[in-house]
């Protein structure tokens, strides 16, 4: 990394600092060093990231400098990002004039023009990579070098441009960045209602943001990915199909089709064959260039047809794999390697939860072609976390570095039945990336409530070394929050109360609510001793879980997320009344009020049994169930207040 030096800006840069700080120094005086001012936070974290120059206003004219190897997807979030800021004046021109007061020059980072406004920025080598360096010039003119390693990389560079415009001002900055692991993204891999194609497009925009490339669409119940796989789509499913996969490709997303076959496929058939890449050329054909053919939850402990078993004998594990690898080896071959601009097949093992190894996976690692990615979810499916040494020993046993479908936050299974999962990505260890080729989130059928975390997933496959999960936390808050640093607050108020993340077994492997739960622990702690101080430090956190519901329903922008939130928001509105009637109950009787006690006390039971009323929509989640909002901590309290209460009125 070079370093960037702050002297080569000069001190012109630093009177436009002080300028733009509206603290002109006085004629005479020695202009004073304008106090560097801090960088905004970007995610996903870059690489290396650092101040070049004093920030930039932004005027009502800009010059975008860009060419024929300018990406056309970059150029478009650039010229509406701009827009965005209040710059209508734009000119495009392939050589800059410099006459505008800012001159942004987009390409391959190579392109002379764009690698001398660079300035020496380290230019990484890495796919999807980029550099960027804000310069400050002569009369109060400006540059912004954004250049890429390849189209991608020039369509990140703009997405890191938008980070770094915060009121009316381009922070200063150099960048050199590119992501540590090569797939990132989520995959829409869960059973029950699939996402509507309205869910399905605010997804493929929201990973162009965080910088994901992958969307993998193999929905269970979508009954021509799985059971009827051979059946063509009807035209209005391909029309749907072939708009998803233009606007992922227009935000540098891939979209990538799944068929699954594993449950009726006959392998020693070619005529099964010809029906599985006749399927794969039909989405070819609007465009996709990414395949996945996933094999898991089927049974290969039979087959489907007379004629595998006298090709690859009595059913097994190894007969399985072999067969598997049959398929897969011919759709690499005979299609991905035929089919122009095709990347590497994706499929996932039927053994794709475990670290034992079988049979079957010393096939798949001997016998499948190299090139095709493999995943694997972790230990337990839904794994309490994924350290270096279980990714080190899947590669080992899959013989590649494998693809990470991480089933978090799905809410598919029993134990997530009433629940939103919220928590921001976590006890996935830093240096994954040596590992693992990439990580996609399995997300909820609420798409846009998955946001959050998948924000939080998005940032770790880019840089797992400088993920730092407080900090992911609260930037996809802000994301969510329109960045508004209130409804930020509420939004992480929401989060907490819906933090806990259930495995397949009896424990967590995020905790419930750990801020609540611990302001409750104290409460009762400081309750022994000075009830009404206890009382009065709790209720600011009462008071904050009431106006929550309130505060995002007025200030989040995103409509999606507030109809996947809507009866959990209900939910909160209710238990934090009936908080608040619950410390009501315990002051009365600190008053010795019996009859107010009384009173407030049928006024919380009153909003705890509505609220236990709710229930998530069946036609939206399976399993359903009623709502949970930060269980067991909230009814416990309650229950408390009802003891307290009971004694007290028994007095
Ligand atoms: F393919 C896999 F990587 C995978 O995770 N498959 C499914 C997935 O579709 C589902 O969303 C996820 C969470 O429920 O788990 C897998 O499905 C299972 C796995 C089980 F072990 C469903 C029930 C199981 F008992």
């Amino acid at each position: 990394m070079t370093v960037l030096s702050r002297s080569r800006t000069g001190s012109l840069a630093v009177l436009l600092a002080a300028a733009t700080l509206g603290t002109a120094p006085s004629a005479g005086a020695a202009p004073e060093p304008a106090p560097a001012q801090p960088l905004p936070v970007i995610s996903p974290t870059p690489q290396h990231l650092s101040r070049a120059s004093a920030d930039v206003p932004l005027g009502g004219r800009a010059e975008i400098v860009a060419g024929k190897d300018t990406d056309a997807a970059a150029r478009r979030l650039l010229t509406e990002t701009l827009r965005a800021h209040g710059i209508h004046d734009i000119d495009v021109t392939a050589r800059a004039t410099g006459h505008a007061p800012l001159t942004v020059l987009l390409g391959p980072a190579g392109r002379p023009d764009v690698a001398a406004a660079l300035r020496g920025t380290d230019v990484p080598t890495h796919d999807e990579g980029y550099a960027l360096r804000v310069a400050t010039g002569r009369q109060q003119r400006a540059t912004v070098a954004l250049g890429g390693t390849d189209a991608a990389g020039q369509y990140y560079a703009v997405q890191t441009l938008r980070g770094l415009i915060t009121k009316g001002r381009i922070a200063g900055a150099a960048v050199s960045d590119f992501p540590s692991m090569p797939l990132r993204g989520s995959i829409e891999g869960f059973y029950g209602s699939p996402w509507t194609n309205e869910e399905r497009l605010d997804q493929m925009d929201f990973l162009g943001e965080v910088k994901s490339n992958t969307y993998v669409y193999a929905p269970k119940d979508d009954p021509y990915h799985r059971e009827k796989w051979r059946d063509p789509y009807p035209a209005e499913k391909l029309a749907e199909l072939g708009a998803l996969v233009k606007r992922a490709t227009g935000n540098h997303v891939r979209f990538t089709f799944a068929v699954s076959p594993g449950n009726s496929i006959c392998y020693s058939d070619p005529a099964d064959v010809k029906a599985l890449t006749a399927k794969l050329q039909s989405l070819y054909d609007l465009g996709v260039r990414s395949f996945s053919v996933p094999l898991d939850d089927i049974s290969y402990t039979k087959w489907n047809c007379a004629g595998d078993e006298q090709k690859f004998g009595a059913p097994g594990r190894g007969p399985a794999a072999e067969a598997q690898v049959g398929l897969l080896n011919t759709v690499q071959h005979d299609f991905v390697a035929t089919h122009e601009g095709t990347n590497p097949l994706q499929m996932v093992p039927t053994e794709y939860g475990d670290l034992t190894d079988t049979a079957y996976k010393q096939k798949l690692r001997s016998a499948l072609d190299k090139d095709v990615e493999v995943m694997w979810t972790g230990t337990e499916v839904v794994p309490s976390e994924i350290t270096n040494d279980q990714a080190a020993k899947a590669a080992e046993l899959f013989g590649r570095k494998v693809f990470v479908w991480d089933n978090y936050p799905v809410n598919d299974y029993g134990q997530t039945a009433g629940r939103l999962l919220l928590a921001p990505y976590d006890k996935r260890e830093a240096s994954l990336s040596d590992h693992l080729s990439g990580v996609v989130s399995n997300p909820m059928n609420q798409e846009a409530a998955s946001k959050l975390a998948v924000f939080t997933i998005a940032d770790f496959a880019w840089n797992d070394r400088g993920y730092d999960v407080t900090r992911s936390a609260r930037q996809s808050a802000l994301h969510l929050a329109g960045g508004d640093p209130r409804v930020a607050d509420a939004v992480q108020t929401f989060v907490d109360l819906n933090h806990m993340a259930p495995t397949f077994g009896e424990t967590p492997w995020q905790p419930q609510a750990p801020v609540l739960s611990a302001r409750l622990a104290e409460f009762w702690k400081a309750y022994d001793t000075d009830p009404r101080a206890a009382v009065k430090k709790l209720s600011p956190t009462v008071e904050d879980i009431v106006r929550t519901p309130g505060v995002l329903r007025a200030g989040v922008p995103d409509k999606l997320f507030l109809h996947d939130a809507d009866r959990w928001l209900d939910a909160t509105e209710l238990w934090g009344s009936a908080m608040r009637h619950g410390l009501a109950t315990l002051t009365a009787v600190q008053d010795g009020d019996t009859a107010r006690a009384a009173k407030e006390r049928a006024a919380m039971d009153a909003d705890a049994t509505s609220a236990g009323k709710i229930t998530s929509d069946p036609e939206e989640t399976r399993p359903h169930g009623p709502v949970k909002i930060a269980d067991p901590f909230i009814g416990d309290f309650l229950a408390k207040v009802r003891e307290l209460q009971d004694a007290a009125a028994k007095d």
